[in-house]
């Protein structure tokens, strides 16, 4: 195996022998073979698309398959080697309809392979790419479309999709299969791919929003009740909806963790009294506190870590997650999931360990921090907010990131936090205060949140005449762990944002001339120090 599309790549490189993030080497070899198997599907329903037949399964199954190979989504060889049948057959059967109309030679390698080659073969890999530029970007661009392909799902499952997100993926892997291209194009299409990327969130920001409400500011109880709870992590709101819904009148309460937080800002979810509180920090605290739960534990999305013995019989994957011996929930023909077989357990366990007590405010997305645009323009105005500090992105396990807690200590009392995605809970359980009624630290949500940043980035410049978003008193000192907070920074690239400091480490993926192609156009550079950071984004 080779994998290094993560911020914990072994030895800052790349993952040889097992994955950092405990996916075996088996797995990670499934998984190249079926992002190469897909490339073939890309291709084929891209050509189908030209000729007004494109198959809306092959859509599907683009943004699940993608998305199941996502840092901690799946753990599972069961899982891979069906869904690169079903590639291979749907490939098949859309080829078969364009039989006849398309050049040999135009064919990629990837659409051709056979299945029994795909099985038996080996070099299906990142490293099969020789040049190390090519591929350098070539996996940047596969990295941006899984994230697009996350937060399109996202909207997918809510009835929102928009065909230029489908068209881009496909003509984004078609790219990586091409011998004939070279730097230039490729930057190009990572500018693309951030621009799609915008539009993804948009799209996202709009189905959750139009589904569950605008998030309003919410004060999050971190304390637990006497009731047996159900724990629910990952990025799915529709998953929590149902699960909400099921444990209403059972006397089971539920609890969110990780980046399922902001949930509790949404009207139509906060409305559930039995909605109680978040439980716990970040991603990578769960096999202390999923032990401490004591009740059952639904993964939505990433991240799931491979459990411990203690809690594996209490632990549920649903979507795209899974790992092997962890009962997974389906959905149904209907789009609805039975959750029963969890809540029944529920009922059998004690209510969980208090870890903390307390509360924390959240539901800062663009629709709330502009309804009160005015008062922030005046304290700005009035030299009372000095900065705003985008501090969005991903929580990760290495002691390097006690970096960002010691870096939003260290910020003076007029700094302001804008924060998104599940780097927050290295800072939002300190008392930071507020600034005339307007909280230090203004959470917008979960990572595709990041896109009420740019939102409210874009209105300040308005309101301050000015035309570049980069004159605006705002820096960003962002922290990324998985292929989402690529898309993520695509996105803010092509906004043209710029001086992005980027940590705890630069991805390995991420060539010596890539990275001279980012820091001349973007000035992006890697954090330092906190006294040194302070200094240079201040
Ligand atoms: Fe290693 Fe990250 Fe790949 Fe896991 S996802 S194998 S930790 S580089
Ligand atoms: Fe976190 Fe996994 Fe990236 Fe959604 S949940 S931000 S790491």
């Amino acid at each position: 195996m080779f994998c290094y599309q993560c911020e914990e790549a072994a030895k800052g490189t790349g993952c040889t022998t097992g994955g950092v993030c405990g996916k075996s080497a088996e797995v990670a070899d499934l998984q190249d073979k079926l992002i190469y198997a897909l490339k073939g599907v890309a291709f084929y329903n891209a050509k189908a698309r030209e000729e007004g037949f494109n198959n809306p399964k092959a859509d599907q199954l683009l943004l699940e398959a993608l998305f199941s190979t996502i840092t901690n989504v799946n753990f599972d060889s069961a899982y891979f080697e069906a869904k690169i049948d079903e590639i291979l057959t749907l490939r098949d059967s859309l080829k078969e309809k364009l039989s006849g109309n398309i050049a040999v030679a135009d064919v990629p390698t990837e659409a051709t392979v056979s299945r029994e080659s795909l099985i038996s073969g080996n070099n299906f890999g990142v490293l099969r790419i020789e040049d190390e530029d090519i591929r350098s970007l070539k996996e940047l661009l596969t990295y941006g479309i899984k994230g697009i392909a996350a937060y399109a799902h996202h909207a997918y499952v809510l009835g929102f999709q928009n065909e230029d997100i489908f068209k881009f993926i496909e003509k984004g892997l078609i790219a990586t299969t091409r011998n004939d291209i070279g730097v230039p194009e490729l930057v190009d299409m990572a500018l693309e791919c951030g621009s799609v990327a915008a539009t993804t969130m948009a799209l996202l920001d709009e189905a959750n929003t139009t589904t569950y409400g605008s998030p309003e500011p919410t004060s999050i109880d971190i304390g637990v009740g006497t009731n047996p709870g159900i724990l629910i992590s990952g990025h799915d709101l529709k998953d929590l909806k149902q699960l909400l819904e099921q444990t209403e009148g059972t006397g089971v309460d539920v609890y969110t963790h990780g980046e399922m937080l902001p949930a509790h800002a949404y009207p139509e979810l906060k409305k559930y009294k039995h909605l109680v509180g978040n439980y716990g920090g970040s991603w990578w605290t769960q096999k202390d506190e999923f032990e401490k739960f004591n009740g059952p534990i639904l993964m939505t999305t990433n991240c799931l870590v491979p459990p411990k013995a203690s809690y594996k019989n209490r632990l549920y994957t649903t979507s795209m997650v899974g790992f092997e011996g962890v009962k997974h929930i389906e959905e149904k023909a209907d789009g609805t999931k039975d959750f029963s077989a969890i809540i029944e357990q529920a009922k059998q366990c004690s209510a969980p360990d208090e870890l903390e007590n307390g509360a924390i405010m959240g539901g800062f997305a663009h629709n709330a921090v502009l309804s009160v645009a005015d008062k922030i323009i005046e304290a700005v105005k009035a030299g009372q907010i000095s900065r705003f500090i985008v501090m969005a992105g991903c929580d990760g396990r290495h002691a390097s990131r006690e970096y960002y807690t010691n870096f939003a200590k260290s910020l003076p009392d007029d700094a302001v936090i804008l924060t998104a995605g599940c780097a927050k809970y290295r800072y939002n359980k300190l008392d930071l205060g507020d600034i005339g009624g307007i909280p230090r630290v203004l959470d917008a949500g979960q990572c595709n949140d990041s896109y009420s940043l740019v939102v409210v980035a874009l209105k300040l410049a308005e309101a301050f005449g000015l035309d570049d978003i980069n004159e605006l008193p705002i820096s960003y000192n962002i922290a990324w762990y998985e292929q989402k907070a690529v898309t993520v920074l695509l996105a803010l690239l092509s906004l043209g944002v710029k001086n992005i400091v980027l940590g705890p480490e630069l991805p390995a993926f991420v060539s010596p001339n890539v990275l001279k192609v980012l820091v001349e156009n973007f000035n992006i550079s890697k954090n330092t120090t906190v006294e040194a950071d302070l200094e240079r984004l201040l």
